[in-house]
C-alpha cells in the first residue's frame, strides 16, 4: 500500500472541484432526455444534492449555475440556502444555445439587435455573480456556421471580440471570465471558438480578468491535451478546467471513466506547472450523468479527480529530471508510469477516515437514505433538466 506523506495528505486536503448544477438534473442525448425519480425540480434541489457530494466527499465545496436554467427570483436567498448547506455558488454559465434568436450567432450575429440581446444576457449574469459572490462567467458560444461560404468567419472574430469588450467592461473586483472552447458541435464547418488558440487571442486581448477554459470533452480525438494545459499555465490564461471523459465526441462522462491516463497526464501538468489548488485555476466538472444515478456519478467522478491527483504527486519529479537531462527514454517513462500505476485508494480510504470523513464515500452515502427519501419526497412539479 502507498503511504501519502504529509505533503502530499495537506495538498490533497486543498483541493476543490466545483460540480455543475445541470449534473444533477434530467440529461440525455439528443435522441431522448431520459427521467430518474428524485430529481430536482428547481436549483434549490440541485444544490442540497451537490451539498451532499461535498458531505461525503469533502471535495466539492461549490455549485456552478447555469442561467436561464437556475433562473431564481432571489439569488441572495440561494446564496444563503447553499452557504447553509456547506456550499458556496459558484460560475456562472452563460446559455446562448437555446433562444431561436441566436440561430445564426450571439456575439458574433450581424444584427446588432440580436447581438445587443446577447450581451444584454451576459450582464444579466454578471448582475447575478454580484449577489451570488460568484467570482467567473463562463462563456461558451454555440456559434458556427456548417457550410463553407456561409458567413464572414473572419467579422465574426471582430464582432466576438467588441462583445467581449462590452461585457468584460461590466466585470468589477475580482470577477473574471473564462471563454471555453470546442471545435465542433452545434455547428460543423466552423465554430468561432474552436480551440485553445482562439480563446487566447480573444481573453489576452481584453486583458488580465479574462482567462481560457478547457473543457476536455472538446477537443479532436487524439490531441494532446496536457501539452495545453501545459501551455496555458505557462502563459499564466489557464482559468479553469471544465472536467469529464469521452470516448467519441463531446460525451460529458464520469471524468476519468474513459482514459484514467489522460487524467493522470493532464493533472501531472497541472502540478508541474504550478495550477494545483492555485485560486486561479478553477477544477469544475461539466457532466451529464443519463443512464447512471446521479450524486453517486458525482461522488465517483470527483473521487476519481482525487485519486489521479494523489497518483500525479506522488511521481518522483528528481527521478524524472535526471532521467530526462540524461535523454534516458526508457527511465523517464519508468518513473512516470510507477507513479500512473500506483494503487491510492487504500491510502485514500486511511486518511479519509483519519479526517472523519466514510473511507468509502459510495458506500456510505448508499447508506445514509438520502436517495429514497428525495425519490418519495419528489413528486409532483417539474424535473428540472438539461434544457428545463
Ligand atoms: C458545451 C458545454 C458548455 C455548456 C455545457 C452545458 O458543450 O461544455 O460548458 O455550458 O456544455
Ligand atoms: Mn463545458
Ligand atoms: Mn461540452
Amino acid at each position: 500500500m502507498s503511504t501519502l506523506s504529509p505533503d502530499i495528505q495537506s495538498t490533497l486536503a486543498q483541493q476543490g472541484i466545483e460540480l455543475p448544477s445541470w449534473a444533477f438534473g434530467n440529461s440525455g442525448t439528443r435522441f431522448r432526455v431520459w427521467t430518474t425519480e428524485g430529481t430536482p425540480r428547481d436549483p434549490r434541489e440541485k444544490i442540497a444534492d451537490a451539498a451532499q457530494v461535498n458531505k461525503f466527499t469533502g471535495l466539492a465545496p461549490s455549485v456552478a449555475l447555469h442561467i436561464p436554467w437556475d433562473k431564481v427570483d432571489d439569488y441572495a436567498a440561494l446564496r444563503s440556502y447553499a452557504e447553509d448547506l456547506g456550499v458556496k455558488l459558484g460560475t456562472i454559465n452563460s446559455n446562448t444555445f437555446q433562444d431561436e434568436d441566436y440561430k445564426f450567432g450571439a456575439l458574433t450575429h450581424e444584427n446588432e439587435a440580436i447581438r445587443r440581446k446577447a450581451i444584454a444576457h451576459h450582464l444579466e449574469c454578471i448582475d447575478i455573480m454580484d449577489a451570488t459572490g460568484s467570482r467567473d462567467l463562463k462563456i461558451w458560444l454555440a456559434e458556427g456556421s456548417n457550410y463553407p461560404g456561409q458567413t464572414d468567419m473572419r467579422a465574426r472574430q471582430d464582432r466576438l471580440q467588441d462583445s467581449l469588450q462590452q461585457i468584460y467592461a461590466r466585470l468589477t473586483g475580482e470577477q473574471r471570465i473564462v471563454l471555453e472552447y470546442k471545435f465542433f458541435e452545434p455547428s460543423f464547418y466552423h465554430t468561432d471558438v474552436p480551440d485553445w488558440g482562439t480563446s487566447y487571442v480573444q481573453v489576452a486581448a481584453l486583458g488580465e480578468q479574462a482567462m481560457v477554459c478547457l473543457d476536455t470533452g472538446h477537443h479532436a480525438p487524439g490531441t494532446n491535451i496536457e501539452f495545453i494545459v501545459m501551455q496555458l499555465l505557462r502563459l499564466g490564461k489557464l482559468g479553469s478546467f471544465d472536467f469529464n471523459s469521452r470516448f467519441y465526441a463531446d460525451d460529458d462522462l464520469i471524468v476519468g471513466a474513459a482514459d484514467p491516463f489522460q487524467l493522470f497526464r493532464i493533472l501531472y501538468e497541472v502540478i508541474r506547472g504550478g495550477g494545483l489548488n492555485n485560486p486561479d485555476v478553477a477544477f469544475m466538472l461539466d457532466q451529464c450523468h443519463n443512464i447512471e444515478a446521479k450524486i453517486p456519478g458525482q461522488i465517483r467522478s470527483v473521487l476519481n479527480v482525487q485519486e489521479m491527483t494523489a497518483r500525479a504527486l506522488l511521481l518522483d519529479h528528481d527521478a524524472l529530471a535526471a532521467a530526462q537531462s540524461a535523454n534516458d527514454v526508457l527511465g523517464a517513462q519508468a518513473v512516470f508510469m510507477d507513479a500512473f500505476y500506483t494503487d491510492v485508494r487504500p491510502a485514500l480510504a486511511e486518511w479519509r477516515e483519519s479526517r472523519g470523513l466514510p473511507a468509502d464515500p459510495m458506500a456510505a452515502f448508499a447508506a445514509s437514505g438520502y436517495q429514497e427519501k428525495i425519490e418519495s419526497e419528489r413528486v409532483g412539479g417539474t424535473q428540472a433538466g438539461w434544457g428545463a
